[in-house]
């Protein structure tokens, strides 16, 4: 599949601003590919298909994590988290995408995972400082990004987790457990 032939499909998925966002992580993606030497071809591809999901009824996404066993527990946590693993699902049935690190970059992204590969931090770091973000924080996160991919990584996991709980919102354990992960991985104390 060609970048033309990708953009197109989830073009058709996505709102003209959800697409403008797209652009910026798979442009986000590639600079931090190259930057970080992971492939930076499937850092594209994974980038373009990221929220492919996005706007699907939730209806939907619920019988789909039901019925693929994607993780029952999902749904007990906000419906934003959906659309991450419900799109890896979704994209290798609907658009053809078989390449197995490219769909766990995609069903990854939001949560992050224990165990992410490069290619899962760059996805999930870029569509949190891609240029057409503007949270709290977020230009301490893209300085950290210039050169310390589990820094920058783990900021973002700070500051969506603290986001959160200021809402009063339910954290999802799989995104304590990445920044828990990250946090060893960096050598952290209380170990
Ligand atoms: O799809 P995007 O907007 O580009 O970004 P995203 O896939 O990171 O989704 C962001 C949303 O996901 C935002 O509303 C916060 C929510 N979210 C992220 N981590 C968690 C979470 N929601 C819950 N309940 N728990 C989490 O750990
Ligand atoms: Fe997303
Ligand atoms: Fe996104």
């Amino acid at each position: 599949m060609t970048k033309d032939e990708a953009l197109k499909i989830v073009k058709e998925q996505l709102t003209e601003h959800r697409y403008q966002h797209t652009i910026g992580v798979m442009d986000t993606s590639v600079e931090l590919a190259e930057r970080f030497g992971a492939d930076s071809e499937k850092a594209m591809m994974a980038a373009i298909f990221h929220d492919y999901a996005k706007f699907r009824p939730k209806e939907e996404m619920k019988t789909i994590i039901q019925e693929q066993n994607l993780g029952e527990d999902l749904l007990r946590y906000g419906s934003e988290l959906w659309h991450a693993p419900v799109g890896a699902y979704l994209v290798e049935k609907e658009a053809g995408m078989e390449d197995e690190e490219i769909l766990q970059a995609i069903s990854s992204h939001t949560s992050g995972r224990v165990g992410m590969s490069m290619l899962e931090k760059i996805i999930f770091l870029a569509d949190y400082i891609e240029p057409g973000r503007h949270f709290p924080g977020v230009e301490d996160v893209r300085e950290a990004a210039k050169e310390d991919l589990n820094e920058a990584v783990k900021q973002s996991l700070m500051n969506t987790i603290t986001f959160l709980m200021k809402r009063n919102q339910l954290v999802f354990p799989e995104t304590l457990h990445t920044y828990n992960d990250i946090v060893r991985q960096q050598g952290g104390k209380n170990e």
